[in-house]
């Protein structure tokens, strides 16, 4: 009998390709999703490319009383992989009461749950945001936390000190949080992909957009940044790669292969390229123009990170394996061909 994976944030962007991998590898995936920043049609593109259709349930995960009515139709789900919650940073700093209850209750009500129903592993979607700007490059996991920048971050930042406590304090549970750098890239059937509700505020929507001609002109956000050409450099990370990452930390936990109940780990490519280096490459692979200018910084973002993925490398066996280019191909396929 297969493994039974509950995926919260299922139909989203890093959810659905994680999805895939799972089917792929066997597991039997039930999805929980509020649609509040994905599609429905993201299940037909799932059997599209597996041939399976996952269970799902429409639901709000601080709904407590909802959820415990689908943990006991569903029974014996042995894991769960934690996507959904609030992710833009700006918005988070306009209504900061609502990350905080999306964010922080749904992780309280799922570990509820997995007390309740015995089910033992969750793998939760952390953010490199948690490190905030690091003293020294590449940032690695026993960097301590600097002040979020953003009630999203401070979000990002207790639901980590939420795990590490539950975990201490109830050893059948365990969890691995994984601090995902900057997810970009799609499926390469161009089925499954980033689709962000009205205007994008991450880079490489933003690009595929513009070259699309569905927007006049990407912005980019600072040019005098202390950096070789002057602006930001992140550590890009496709969304397959990612993906494999959750598969892989899952396992890690059904076969107790953990070292102790509560891990956690950066997920990136070790790489850092700029936001004018990333615009270029993406020019370069699909052979389209970007029309671009410079602008003034955005208020709350970083100068540069990049991560040491050293512990996921020795510690996960995984390495990231798609470089800045394909990351770049599989967005643009996407955005020409496969977004719904
Ligand atoms: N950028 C532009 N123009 C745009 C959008 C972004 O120049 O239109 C720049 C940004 O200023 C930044 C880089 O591109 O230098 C990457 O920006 P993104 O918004 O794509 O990503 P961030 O590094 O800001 O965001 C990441 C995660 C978020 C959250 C955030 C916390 O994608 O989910 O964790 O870190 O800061």
């Amino acid at each position: 009998r297969a493994e039974k994976i509950l995926v919260t944030g299922g139909t989203g962007f890093i959810g659905s390709h994680t999805v895939v991998e799972l089917i792929n590898d066997g597991y039997e995936v039930v999805i929980i999703d509020d649609l509040s920043n994905s599609k429905i049609e993201v299940l037909d593109r799932i059997e599209k490319i597996t041939g399976v259709r996952p269970t799902f349930y429409q639901l709000n995960l601080c709904d407590i009383d909802i959820l415990k009515s689908c943990f006991k139709k569903e029974e014996n789900i042995s894991a769960i992989i934690h996507f959904a919650a609030s992710k833009a940073v700006g918005e988070s700093v306009e209504n900061p009461l609502l990350y905080y209850r999306n964010n922080l209750l749904s992780l309280m009500n799922l570990l509820e749950m997995m007390k309740a129903f015995e089910t033992s592993s969750m793998v939760f979607s952390s953010s490199c945001t948690v490190y905030g700007q690091p003293d020294q490059l590449p940032v690695d996991e026993s960097t301590p936390f600097q002040e979020a920048e953003s009630p999203y971050g401070n979000t990002k930042q207790i639901c980590e000190e939420i795990l590490r406590d539950t975990a201490k304090a109830h050893e059948q549970l365990c969890a691995i949080a994984l601090r995902y750098f900057n997810p970009v890239g799609a499926h390469e059937s161009a089925l499954i992909g980033e689709l962000p509700n009205g205007t994008p505020n991450n880079l490489v929507p933003f690009i595929t957009q513009t070259a699309a001609g569905i927007r006049p002109k990407l912005s980019i956000f600072g040019s005098d940044y202390n950096t070789p050409d002057g602006t930001a450099i992140r550590d890009y990370i496709h969304a397959v790669d990612l993906a494999k990452a959750h598969v892989i930390a899952l396992r890690r936990m059904i076969e107790q292969k953990n070292k102790s109940n509560f891990e956690f780990f950066n997920i990136g490519t070790g790489n850092g390229f700029s936001v004018l280096e990333t615009v270029k490459k993406f020019e370069e692979v699909n052979g389209v123009k970007v029309n671009y200018e410079l602008v003034d910084r955005r208020e709350g973002d970083i100068e540069q990170i990049f991560a040491d993925t050293t512990l996921a490398n020795e510690e996960l066996g995984w390495k990231a394996e798609k470089g800045l280019a394909e990351m770049m191909a599989t967005a643009w396929k996407w955005q020409t061909e496969g977004a719904v």
